[in-house]
């Protein structure tokens, strides 16, 4: 079996998320739901594995010496190596899958980006939990510049061209849908866990953390969603997981998936 590395950013040390990041959180859930065991690398900023993504983003996964770039790529190369189908068994269910799954990394990563950089209730401690490391002077400069130009973004990708009250609006009205179409057993698109699952829970799970308590809150009031999602926390999580390395040349840690596994949950 060809050796498996997940290049990340910094693990937040939650025992409910391994990733801030939603595409690394979708990455990670998508290897285990699969049974695939991997290494974990992770560097301070995203932009320090673009030897093996021009675009400086993570996730990237090293399949042997060969870099995927990109969580959508990375669902089709699990797909692959599994020879499995990651998003159900027919064509209206394959369609389905992707769809949502583009739904959540466009639409509802706009959302999240705008609850962590544009939101002035939770910029204080998404800043203090982003940059703790940096020295206290740079601390002072940088975040400040990263947030105007995610703010621009945000307005570029029409987040936050209206305002808070209006993005929150339709934050609220994109939930109440999607809680009305949430599964009540299963999984978003059928009885296996699909590309659907794991892109939408990337996003949506990483609203219920103690960065953005209102957001979080607003997920807790839609009680098929927030069910769906437990869901799928709990078929996708592992344990108490090992410290992964840090820095290109550390050795990483080892990560079975085991869905339901004793051991691990
Ligand atoms: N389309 C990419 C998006 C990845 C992405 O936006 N990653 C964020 C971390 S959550 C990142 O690397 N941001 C740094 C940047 O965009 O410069 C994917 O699906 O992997």
């Amino acid at each position: 079996m060809t050796k498996l590395t997940l290049l990340e950013t910094p693990d937040p040390k939650l025992p409910t998320h391994e990733s801030y990041s939603p595409f690394c959180l979708k990455v990670h859930r998508a290897l285990r739901a699969n049974g695939l065991v991997y290494e974990r690398r992770t560097a301070g900023r995203p932009d320090a594995w673009r030897q093996f993504n021009p675009t400086g983003q993570v996730p990237v996964l090293l399949v042997g010496d060969r870099s995927i770039p990109d969580s959508t790529a990375i669902l089709q190369e699990i797909e692959r190596i599994t020879g499995a189908s990651i998003a159900g068994s027919t064509a209206a269910e394959r369609a389905e899958s992707w769809l949502y799954e583009e739904l959540a990394d466009t639409s509802l990563n706009g959302f999240l980006v705008a609850s962590r950089w544009a939101d002035e209730r939770n910029w204080p401690s998404v800043r203090a939990a982003y940059f703790h490391e940096m020295p206290a002077l740079v601390r002072a400069i940088v975040p400040n510049r990263l947030r105007a130009n995610v703010l621009k973004s945000l307005v570029a990708r029409d987040v936050w061209r209206a305002g808070a009250d209006a993005c929150w609006s339709r934050f609220r009205t994109l939930l109440d849908q999607l809680d009305r179409r949430a599964p009540t057993k299963g999984y978003w698109v059928g009885d296996a866990l699909t590309a659907a699952d794991f892109a939408l829970f990337g996003q949506l799970h990483s609203l219920r953390t103690e960065l953005t308590p209102w957001q979080r809150e607003q997920l807790a009031e839609r009680a098929a969603l927030n069910a769906y999602l437990d869901r799928v926390h709990e078929a996708t999580r592992v344990g108490p997981r090992d410290a992964p390395s840090e820095g290109p040349r550390a050795k990483g840690a080892l990560l079975g998936n085991i869905p339901g596994d004793p051991a691990r949950v």
